[in-house]
């Protein structure tokens, strides 16, 4: 035994075992991920600037720690890519990624788009991290609504 262990196990006896085995839930990630998908924005889709900024996706971040998106993706079922540009999403912060164009700040990202791309009755987001891994994942099949939960 390397003599660094020693002191976590007298913590361990200290707090007893079964203290520290139910501290570890409390501890739990969190994620990033997906919670929101405005796919049709308010009115008429008259590909105006306002109307393509109401459409929009929204992320959070659940975990105690700052993340970094640089470099991560968010694409339609269409395969249509945002890469998201050095950009940190906060301990417990959302960012509303904008479908039209506009100035980045650090609730709000643009993807800068002249089209809408989510489309009105079904589409699919997919949220990749910088290495490509899936990050999340979140799916729609409704024309009766204009957003959906994920
Ligand atoms: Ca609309
Ligand atoms: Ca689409």
């Amino acid at each position: 035994m390397r003599p660094r262990r020693i002191p976590a196990v007298a913590a361990a006896a200290a707090l007893g075992t079964a203290a520290l085995l139910t501290a570890a839930p409390a501890q739990a990630a969190g994620s990033v991920h997906l919670t929101k998908i405005y796919y049709d924005s308010p009115g008429r889709d008259t590909r105006s600037n306002a109307s393509l900024d109401a459409e929009y996706v929204q992320i959070r971040n659940s975990t105690s720690r700052p993340v970094s998106l640089r470099g991560w993706t968010l694409t339609d079922a269409s395969r249509h890519a945002y890469v998201f540009p050095a950009f940190t999403l906060r301990a417990g912060a959302t960012v509303t990624v904008h479908t039209g164009q506009g100035r980045n700040s650090a609730a709000h990202l643009y993807q800068q788009r002249r089209a809408y791309v989510w489309n009105n009755d079904r589409d699919r987001a997919t949220l990749r991290r910088s290495s490509g891994a899936v990050q999340d994942t979140c799916s729609y099949a409704n024309a009766d609504r204009d957003w959906t939960s994920c």
